[in-house]
């Protein structure tokens, strides 16, 4: 059935699949919206969602999905966690139901103005250094996508004039009406592979379905110095403004570094802002700065509100986030590095000699762009994971089978990565990988780092 006349036709069926974040959010909207909801999931849903359910009187299964209660829905939301070959989901493909993901249905019914980001590495500063601009410029301002509360619980439940989402390509890829008025492509490199195929053209694809809707009157922001996203942007059009950052060289709009500083221009408009004034160190975060303040600035907020704010934001957690230091070796929770890309990052900022806690759940990496990175920064190497082999095959000739270990539990590992540690040295988690393997989730994996450098 078509979107259109699903707006309008009430007692329509909604099944949505998955009962964590996105979808109890989607059932609670579908709810509010008057449909008739059913949520099914294949595990078990956590307490406080079925307090959720059973308060906005949603009927629901665990423990597996009935085929007679979803192949008769007229349209599925369906989690961004389910990959698109699930038996259910090629069901009812196969007998055409349209099947759409949280932030398709969510933004149906959301006049807000939003602001859209996605990429491979630097989506969840970004999008957090913008809502922390937009707040500083006293805004009325909502964040969600793939970060905290779910975007269309809070259309059900609240009202913003505009949105911060950071999108992840999972979420784009069940989205085909959905239009951001500012969409954000940070950078694209290999991750989650093992959800495209192995096709890095999948993947890249995913990705640029952010700009398929916009409007001339919309913007599109880019790092032009990202070969694969200016590798795509010469296959397609996109219509929309485009506003360009990139650190080599001048661009008439968009943003670009010049000596000490970056300077942002939009219109007619003009920002400079003093690159050691930036609250966030490193080359990538020079990056994310200047596509938040070029978003800062189409959505008109005023010069000295861009620099306070770029100069006061604190590092999110389990982003290059500092633990404390212990006999003058600093510990860094980088647990969110869970592709190659983000982890090079993470190496590239540091100064001072790595022992690295590396490992976790591969999705098809290719560790060989991170040996000469290894090389210049890196002592030793410390594995948390159940399979660590690809890791001994890339890396014990750089740092010698001597300076490499292998754990199983975060308490371990940083046990070991201390006794690698010299003064000086930096102890630094930033694993390449998904944390599946010996954790819930990249967060519990953080967690788990902070509590084993506490109790050293
Ligand atoms: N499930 C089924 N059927 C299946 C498979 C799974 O019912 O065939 C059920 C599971 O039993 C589980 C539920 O689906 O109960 C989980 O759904 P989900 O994995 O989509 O997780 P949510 O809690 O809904 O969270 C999702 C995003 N998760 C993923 O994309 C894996 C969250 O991003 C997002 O914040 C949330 O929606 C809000 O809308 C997290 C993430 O890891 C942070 N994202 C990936 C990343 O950043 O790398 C993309």
């Amino acid at each position: 059935m078509e979107p259109d006349k699903l707006k309008s036709n009430k007692m329509t069926r909604i099944v949505v699949l998955g009962g964590g974040e996105s979808g109890i959010g989607s059932a609670v909207l579908a709810k509010v919206k008057g449909f008739d909801v059913f949520l099914s999931d294949t595990g078990k849903i956590a307490g406080h969602y079925i307090e959720t359910l059973k308060e906005w009187d949603i009927p629901f299964e665990e423990g597996g999905h009935s085929e007679e209660k979803i192949l008769n829905a007229d349209e599925v939301i369906k989690s961004p966690g389910i990959p698109s070959n699930a038996p259910m989901v090629l069901k009812l493909e196969e007998q055409g139901t349209h099947i759409i993901s949280e932030i398709e249905f969510a933004g149906r019914y959301d006049n807000a103005k939003k602001i859209c980001i996605t990429g491979s590495n630097g989506k969840t500063t970004t999008t957090s250094l913008i809502y922390y601009l937009m707040k500083n410029a006293g805004l009325n301002v909502g964040l969600g996508g793939n970060i905290g509360k779910s975007y269309a619980y809070q259309v059900a439940t609240e009202h913003f004039d505009y949105y911060v989402l950071e999108i992840s390509s999972f979420q784009l890829d069940n989205v085909y009406d959905f239009r951001p008025d500012i969409a954000v492509i940070m950078n694209i490199t290999p991750d989650h592979l093992d959800r495209y195929g192995y096709n890095m053209e999948n993947y890249v694809k995913a990705k640029f379905r952010i700009t398929r809707n916009l409007r001339p009157e919309d913007c599109f922001i880019f790092d032009k110095d990202d070969e694969i996203t200016i590798g795509h942007l010469d296959k397609i059009i996109i219509s929309a403004k485009m506003l360009p950052f990139t650190q080599k060289g001048e661009v008439e709009q968009g943003a670009f570094t010049k000596d000490d500083k970056f300077i942002v221009r939009y219109e007619d408009e003009e920002c400079d802002v003093y690159l050691k004034e930036l609250a966030l160190g490193g080359k990538h975060n020079i990056y994310n700065s200047m596509a938040a303040a070029i978003a800062a600035k189409v959505v008109d907020i005023d010069n000295k509100t861009i620099r306070e704010s770029l100069a006061t934001f604190q590092p999110i957690e389990h982003r290059l986030e500092p633990v404390m230091s212990i006999k003058d070796v600093l510990y860094i929770n980088d647990s969110k590095a869970t592709n190659v890309d983000a982890a090079w990052y993470a190496l590239e900022s540091q100064n001072r000699p790595v022992v690295w806690i590396v490992g976790g759940v591969d999705k098809g990496n290719d560790y060989s762009v991170m040996e000469q990175i290894v090389k210049e920064k890196v002592r030793a190497i410390v594995c948390m994971g159940k399979d660590n082999r690809k890791f001994h095959e890339s890396f014990e000739k750089i740092v010698g089978k001597e300076n490499m270990s292998d754990t199983g539990s975060a308490e371990e590992a940083v046990k070991k990565a201390s006794a690698f540690a010299k003064p000086g040295d930096v102890v630094l988690l930033s694993p390449c990988c998904a944390s599946f393997d010996l954790f819930k989730c990249m967060e519990e994996r953080g967690e788990k780092f902070k509590q084993a450098v506490r109790n050293l």
